[in-house]
């Protein structure tokens, strides 16, 4: 009952890439050596703990500062094309800016991505996934439009000590994930809760920092380092509720405010905030009495400028919802503005993260609607993944995985995306952030009581080394 051998619809095309991912704070650990300072994610963790479901932090994390070469090897076992980490800016700049650049935070990474060329594996970095340094929330974070410009500085120590080897830079991980530190005290760092308000500043601030990230690297480092850089949005499919015009509408807002925001100044031929964005914004601010939108309006020169800024989109995707209109009164928010209610369908098979269910046709759906509103771009998936408690083997990871790649090579033959690339996240158990080390999204398990943080191969990592091996999805994962 097994489909027969149809290579098109199971093989992924040549020069697909694969690759597996993390994150500086989620991984590395060493927060107080070798001249790192503080960042907003070892302040929040060490100010706020009750803010995290086990009360624990990154300062040991999986020690990755330490044990990189054996992190390497567990890629090198996996047979990755590439491995994407991201760089701690305070462990590089730890006053924040270029006036004082830190050697061993320099060598390390030079160190780890020698290493890893070393043995055959691309890097791709993110330069910046959360861990603002402290100094830099001090003068207000991202709502602070001086951010840009310190963005471009830190962005040329990177390409100017690793652009010679790096050929894959994301400059941002989920704009609309981190910019909600903002905007809210309930999660994220920096836990401020300028609800309303702060979500929209960030964001402005970001897609001009983003933008001259870019335009650097094209006037001083492409010509000579041949590279691409892009940037890595979140978005989880909506379905909507009932096959109705509301519902239709309500998920359309849905991707708009958490997509759209991010992709359409960059990735439309137009430029600038989507119109219902603008519309719903400017609609609710009027009604609450302000006399100007809660959203920056971006001038022409900052729509041209920040228009076109992208290599590939970068696209980290876990789960589904179904959506339908909820209107909220009261206080202005992020909330409000979008005017959504998702719910799962609590059929679906669940993970250990209460907001992640396994719907792999929704991300062939999303795959589509981005081939469809962008223009088809090319499509790097920088992270997928599912959360368990740290089985090693781990059936239900093997089921998401195999599930969800099944679902995006029927994107790429059925539908024609031009999904070039796909990262799985993580390589290895880490800080899941408000969550701790409670929910575990690695191919290798982790022991947090080891003081060595032994690392252990989960079914998981096999199943996935063995579709990179065959670039095929195996027999016996295929669905009749
Ligand atoms: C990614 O975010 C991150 O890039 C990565 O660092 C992280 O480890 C990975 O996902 C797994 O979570 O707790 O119900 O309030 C994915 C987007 C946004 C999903 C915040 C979880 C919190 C939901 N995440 N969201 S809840």
């Amino acid at each position: 009952d097994k489909v027969p051998d149809s290579l098109k619809d199971y093989a992924f095309p040549d020069g697909f890439l694969f690759g597996t991912a993390t994150s500086s704070y989620q991984v590395e650990g060493a927060w107080l050596e070798d001249g790192k300072s503080l960042n907003i994610w070892d302040t929040l963790t060490h100010n706020k703990s009750n803010l995290i479901s086990d009360r624990s932090n990154g300062d040991v994390a999986c020690d990755s500062y330490h044990k990189y070469k054996e992190d390497v090897q567990l890629l090198k076992e996996l047979g990755v094309n590439f491995y994407r980490f991201s760089v701690s800016w305070s462990r590089i700049l730890p006053t924040g800016h270029i006036n004082v650049v830190n050697q061993a935070g320099i060598d390390y990474y030079n160190n780890l991505i020698n290493e890893l060329l070393a043995n055959g594996i691309q890097p791709m970095v993110t330069m910046y996934h959360w861990d603002l340094p402290q100094t830099l929330q001090d003068l207000g974070g991202w709502p602070n439009q001086v951010m840009a410009q310190y963005f471009e500085d830190y962005a040329r120590v990177l390409f100017t000590n690793y652009g010679d080897r790096v050929k894959y830079w994301i400059t941002f991980n989920e704009p609309s994930v981190f910019t909600a530190g903002y905007e809210s005290v309930a999660f994220h760092a920096p836990n401020v809760g300028a609800t309303g308000f702060g979500q929209y500043l960030a964001t402005h601030t970001v897609l001009k920092a983003h933008a001259r990230a870019y335009h650097l690297y094209d006037n001083e480092f492409r010509a000579a380092q041949q590279g691409k850089i892009g940037m890595a949005f979140n978005i989880n499919w909506c379905e909507p509720r009932d096959n109705i015009t509301e519902d239709i509408a309500a998920c359309n807002r849905m991707q708009e405010f958490n997509l759209g925001m991010y992709a359409h100044p960059v990735f439309s031929p137009e430029g600038d905030f989507p119109t219902v964005v603008k519309e719903r914004v400017a609609m609710n601010s009027e009604a609450e009495g302000f006399t100007q939108s809660r959203l920056p309006s971006l001038t022409q020169e900052e729509i041209e400028y920040i228009k076109g800024t992208a290599d590939f989109f970068g696209l980290n995707h876990y789960t589904t919802f179904y959506g339908s209109p909820l209107t909220y009164t009261g206080e202005p928010t992020f909330t409000k503005d979008v005017g959504i209610l998702m719910m799962p369908d609590f059929s679906w098979p669940g993970s250990a993260s209460i907001w992640l269910h396994v719907v792999p046709w929704g991300f062939r759906k999303q795959l589509n609607r981005i081939a469809e509103i962008y223009n088809n771009p090319p499509v790097i998936i920088t992270e997928n993944g599912f959360s368990d408690h740290g089985e090693l083997n781990d059936t239900g990871r093997i089921n998401y995985l195999t599930s969800y790649l099944t679902e995006m090579l029927n994107a790429i033959h059925e539908d024609g995306c031009n999904v070039v690339g796909y990262t799985a996240w993580s390589l290895i158990d880490n800080f899941e952030w408000n969550n701790g080390y409670t929910q575990r999204f690695g191919l290798y398990h982790v022991d947090f009581e080891d003081p060595n943080r032994a690392r252990t191969i989960k079914e998981s990592a096999k199943v996935y080394a063995e579709i990179i091996a065959t670039k095929q999805i195996p027999e016996r994962f295929r669905e009749e």
